[in-house]
């Protein structure tokens, strides 16, 4: 089999509140002979994974090779595709028209003893009040549950020597100034300030920009070990509607804490 593992970077720009943070992750997916799930370390094929396009309402398993089929679906704007399997870390990948023009492969990665998955499936934020030219609107399937998300969850110990990072697996319809700037809203009258995201009451980023494998630094002081911890995120808001609150509506998915050396 002739296999292309493509390493493709991306870059996120989160603004964080009061840590160095952020940003850049290394996805390991590319393209093979046919769609197929592997574990990233071993290149081992991961058989029985759920691969998921929630906005498309289409669910498959992985077969014993890792292969899986998405019935031809067909993808006309970005959307998430998600890939979840015991003992793994959640994973979710933005893909579009072009990446699945040829099969695809994608590496998943186990999952270590500090990660916390705090939620698996995908939201809506927002007012569903929103433009035809949203970044990704066409793709919004959900309806919203209203301007602010919130989940508690806990939190066991905290890794001697290790850092906590929040990681929102995938974001889609932010239109926000930057997601602009970066051609994924193409709403050119107006745009909205950042999602907030709140660790325990306090704001530990501003989430601008639409993508995969963002990751926040939650600052230790903020954690509370063996009790509940909450985290919040908050849509931002048309900045050019005055006549009433028009929330800046998209869809976010795989909520997780990963635990790791800085
Ligand atoms: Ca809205």
């Amino acid at each position: 089999m002739r296999l292309f593992v493509l390493l493709m970077t991306f870059i996120f720009i989160i603004t964080p509140v009061f840590s160095t943070a952020i940003n850049g992750n290394v996805e390991k997916s590319g393209y093979g002979d046919y769609n197929q799930v592997i574990d990233s370390q071993s290149g081992n094929p991961v058989g029985n994974a759920d691969v998921t396009l929630p906005a498309k309402g289409y669910q498959t398993k992985t077969d014993e090779n890792g292969k899986f089929n998405l019935d031809g679906k067909k993808i006309t704007a970005p959307t998430i595709m998600s890939v979840d399997k015991d003992g793994y870390k959640p994973f979710s990948v933005t893909i579009d028209e072009k990446s699945l023009s040829k099969p695809i492969v994608i590496g998943i990665e186990k999952s270590s003893p500090h990660d916390i998955v705090i939620d698996k499936d995908m939201y809506h934020l927002g007012d569903d009040n929103f433009s035809e030219n949203s970044a990704n609107a066409s793709d919004f399937k959900m309806k919203a549950i209203g301007p602010f998300f919130t989940k508690s969850f806990k939190i066991k110990s905290v890794a001697p020597g290790e850092c906590m990072y929040l990681i929102i697996g995938s974001v889609i319809g932010l239109d926000t100034q930057m997601a602009r700037d970066l051609g994924q809203s193409r709403v050119r009258t107006a745009y909205s300030s950042p999602a907030e995201v709140f660790f325990n009451g306090s704001k530990i980023a501003d989430l601008k920009v639409n993508g995969d494998n963002q990751q926040i630094k939650i600052p230790l002081s903020l954690v509370k070990p063996s009790s509940n911890n909450q985290v919040t995120i908050k849509a931002g808001r048309n900045l050019f509607q005055a006549a009433y609150i028009d929330y800046d509506d998209f869809e976010f998915m795989n909520l997780y804490i990963e635990s790791k050396k800085e």
